[in-house]
């Protein structure tokens, strides 16, 4: 039986409890959510054994048409459960409940959803040949699971991100060992509930709680009885991570971080792009990897624009994420507070015109244990400064003016990472210009968040390496092997 009130471990079907616990505390007003049970070398240890015997017991077995009913079963499962999911992850977060039950939670089910149609829909290619003697030979591909993956994931859209991989995963047959953020063990734990609910053999679906360095995340990393590693986080995590995929050559998916460019032309639907940009600035308190933190617009309306996306950011209510008319939350903890409150100094020492925000804003009674800092935009930074190269991951931007096409383009692309930008322009051929120029993994025109899932999803430079999504999701989760039969 799960104890409701800690974040436990889910190995084998069963709840794992340990000795050492750390706080979850809800980040909108620092109450204590729970404790949640750290996993050791031990626990890790069992979970990729639970998962390694799943493998070779019914799990390993399935026919794809049953994993693809069981994929369904568990999206419906989190359907039913909606409001569960939700609270976990608002109390987790403190993102606002239209975000989270827009975005979110319909994500975390639709992931299933969409993975187990690729999976029942997929081909592999087959190549008729003439043998050099005159017969003849016919060569197919066919899928295979990698095994264990182990599946590492951050605190941002705890659900969705975590969910975007454990549906292909498993879709392919494999048998997963999920480490959540630490700051937000809910929604991984509750899945575990689910996952038994609808049937999900042990051992396919195992989570184990903790920290990165020294904790269940690098035990997992290390382990070697797993076979493929996907992460989602930062950059320098996915550098440690790769390092210890490379024992055993293991193949690993790495979506980091990222420093994504706007560049606004003055021939754009400037309502549009006022409100594409000012979403993907603000959106989650700014901690999305595909969020903006540079702004780059053209001259002849930088001035306007600058104070339509003030008036924007100020327009952001924060409170309570159940109130209707609240739709900007808390960072996720006090730690990561610190870091963004140190550039928003930093930026004031770099001699930053500050537009708007740059501290903290006043909340009334408990909310004021929270940890909140205010939409902040600047102007009038060198390019040099830290706070345009580095990633902040808050509610925050720098916008400066630009003339020409080629200037865009050259400071667009003088970053160390290529996550995504958006370009926002009314001519059809600058728009292709841009997209064909900038060194992305995603570039957006004239929007910014909308994606077809089956398209590929991964980030260029120090963005990341390989891509999901889609059938591409299938070639990280499955191992090809070709099988060429004479006749
Ligand atoms: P993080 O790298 O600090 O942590 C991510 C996960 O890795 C956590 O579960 C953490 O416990 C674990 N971890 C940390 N060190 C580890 C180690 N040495 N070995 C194994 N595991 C370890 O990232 P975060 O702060 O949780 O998330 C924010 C970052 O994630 C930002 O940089 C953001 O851009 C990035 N991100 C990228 C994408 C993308 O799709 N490219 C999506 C969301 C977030
Ligand atoms: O929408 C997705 O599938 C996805 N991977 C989004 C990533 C957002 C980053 O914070």
């Amino acid at each position: 039986m799960r104890d409701k009130t800690a974040f436990q471990n889910f190995i084998n079907g069963e709840w794992v409890s340990t000795e050492r616990h750390f706080d979850n505390v809800n980040p909108v007003d620092g109450s204590l959510i729970g404790p949640v049970h750290e996993a050791g070398a031990d626990e890790v240890g069992a979970a990729v054994k639970a998962a390694r015997a799943a493998l070779s017991g019914p799990w390993g077995r399935f026919s794809v048409e049953r994993r693809v009913e069981l994929l369904h079963a568990i999206a419906d499962g989190i359907g039913r459960r909606f409001d569960d999911f939700l609270a976990a992850e608002i109390a987790d977060t403190g993102k606002p409940m239209s975000l989270a039950s827009h975005l979110d939670i319909p994500r975390g089910a639709a992931n299933f959803r969409l993975f187990a149609d690729i999976v029942k829909n997929a081909a592999t290619e087959s190549f008729g040949m003439a043998t050099p003697d005159g017969g003849h030979a016919l060569n197919y591909a066919v899928r295979s699971p990698r095994g264990v993956v182990a599946v590492i994931c951050p605190w941002n859209l705890p659900l969705l991100l975590m969910t975007w991989k454990v549906g292909p995963a498993l879709a392919c047959g494999n048998a997963v060992v999920v480490k959540p953020s630490e700051e937000t063990p809910g929604t991984a734990t509750l899945l575990g509930e689910v996952m038994n609910e609808v049937g999900v053999p042990p051992g396919v679906y195992n989570v184990v709680h903790g920290f990165g360095p020294e904790s269940a995340g690098e035990h997992l990393s290390a382990h070697g009885g797993v076979n493929a590693i996907t992460f989602t986080g930062e950059t320098r995590t996915g550098e440690a991570i790769m390092k210890s995929a490379a024992r055993g050559t293991r193949p690993v998916s790495l979506e980091l971080g990222g420093k994504n460019a706007a560049i606004v032309f003055a021939d754009c639907d400037f309502d549009k792009a006022v409100d594409g940009v000012g979403r993907s600035a603000f959106a989650n308190s700014g901690q999305v990897c595909l969020g903006t933190e540079r702004v780059y617009v053209q001259r002849p309306i930088f001035d306007r624009f600058v104070a339509a996306l003030k008036a924007g950011a100020e327009s952001l209510r924060p409170g309570n994420p159940y109130d209707k008319h609240m739709d900007f939350g808390p960072l996720i903890s006090q730690q990561h507070r610190r870091k963004v409150l140190s550039y928003y100094e930093r930026a004031r020492a770099d001699g930053a015109t500050v537009v708007t925000g740059g501290g903290v804003p006043r909340m009334e009674g408990r909310l004021a244990e929270g940890s909140w800092v205010q939409p902040t935009i600047w102007t009038g930074l060198a390019e040099s400064s830290a706070v345009i190269r580095e990633e902040i991951f808050g509610p925050c931007c720098h916008i400066a003016p630009f003339d020409t096409e080629d200037e865009a383009i050259a400071l667009a692309n003088a970053s160390e990472y290529g996550l995504c930008a958006s370009v926002w322009t009314g001519d059809i051929g600058t728009a292709h210009r841009l997209a064909a120029a900038i060194d992305v993994g995603l570039c957006w025109i004239n929007s910014w968040f909308l994606r077809d899932l089956r398209t590929p999803f991964g980030g260029a430079k120090a963005s990341g390496i390989g891509r999901e999504g889609g059938v591409h999701s299938l070639d990280f989760y499955t191992e090809l092997r070709n099988v060429c039969i004479r006749f």
